[in-house]
């Protein structure tokens, strides 16, 4: 099958590329990134990574917008489908990215209607709430210089709260639709590991406990998760260090 062209890419990120690759992966070492290399190795693709580097603001230059037009990570080429315009499909949003590589390749996604609008729930529930939650606890509690108590105390206590939802569904069932690992299993599991990090208190919450450890010991999530490199949360001290000095606004 005739692969479709890619735009052009500036070095030294052209040369991370293999001509072969049906799918680029525009990543960065966080959660949303985590998420789509962990389905990636999960479903067992090839695919080419192209290191991101938030923190130097790389995902707002040109070249990255007109793949990602709100200027983030994750993206994905899949250079199988040839759009319109001519080039390979460009897909944004962790949770859209997931939903595609699932359907593509027919796994990680029930295919019962149950089954799958379970799924598909869960997976917003990551989109829109642990994820933000998570992220916005992160912001306030480690990398914001000034200590916002109200901020923090608001953001940590709704992470718990969404941690605890999960707990409670994990109590009867081994993954978070039931039998099946899913997706949405997978965009939880890259945000709730981190939970540490955010400074969200899961003290008591032994159902998600005994799900984050299961699926961390999966040998395509400790690939994911080391990919584009291996990330070990840093210390206080030297995120906020890391942020004052690039201006960004989330690190994670
Ligand atoms: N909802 C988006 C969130 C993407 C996102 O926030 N990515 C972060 C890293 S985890 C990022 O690129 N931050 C850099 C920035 O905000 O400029 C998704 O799930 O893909």
């Amino acid at each position: 099958m005739p692969l479709a062209p890619l735009p052009t890419i500036p070095e030294p990120f052209a040369a991370a590329l293999r001509p072969e690759a049906e799918l680029i992966l525009y990543t960065h070492g966080t959660p949303n990134g985590w998420k789509v290399s962990v389905a990636l190795e999960e479903l067992g693709l090839d695919y080419s990574v192209v290191d991101v580097n938030i923190t130097t603001g790389e995902q707002k230059k040109p070249w990255f917008v007109q793949i990602n037009p709100n200027g983030r990570i994750p993206a994905l080429h899949d250079r199988r489908v040839t759009t319109p315009a001519g080039g390979p499909l460009a897909i944004f949003e962790s949770g859209a990215i997931l939903l595609h590589l699932a359907e593509r390749e027919g796994a990680l996604l029930p295919a019962d209607p149950v089954g799958r609008a379970e799924t598909l729930s869960w997976l917003m529930f990551q989109m829109g709430g642990l994820g933000p939650m998570m992220g916005q606890a992160n912001v306030f509690y480690r990398y914001t210089p000034e200590k916002i108590p109200y901020a923090i105390d608001r953001y940590q206590r709704e992470s718990r709260r969404l941690l605890s939802v999960m707990n409670d569904r994990l109590a009867d069932r081994p993954f978070l639709v039931g039998e099946q690992y899913t997706i949405a299993d997978i965009a939880c599991w890259c945000w709730a590991h981190t939970h540490a990090w955010s400074g969200a208190d899961v003290s008591g919450l032994d159902h998600l406990a005994r799900w984050m450890a299961e699926i961390g010991a999966r040998p395509a999530v400790q690939r994911g998760r080391a990919v584009p490199t291996v990330v070990v949360l840093p210390t206080e001290g030297s995120a906020a260090a890391k942020l004052a000095a690039t201006g960004s606004s989330l690190l994670v």
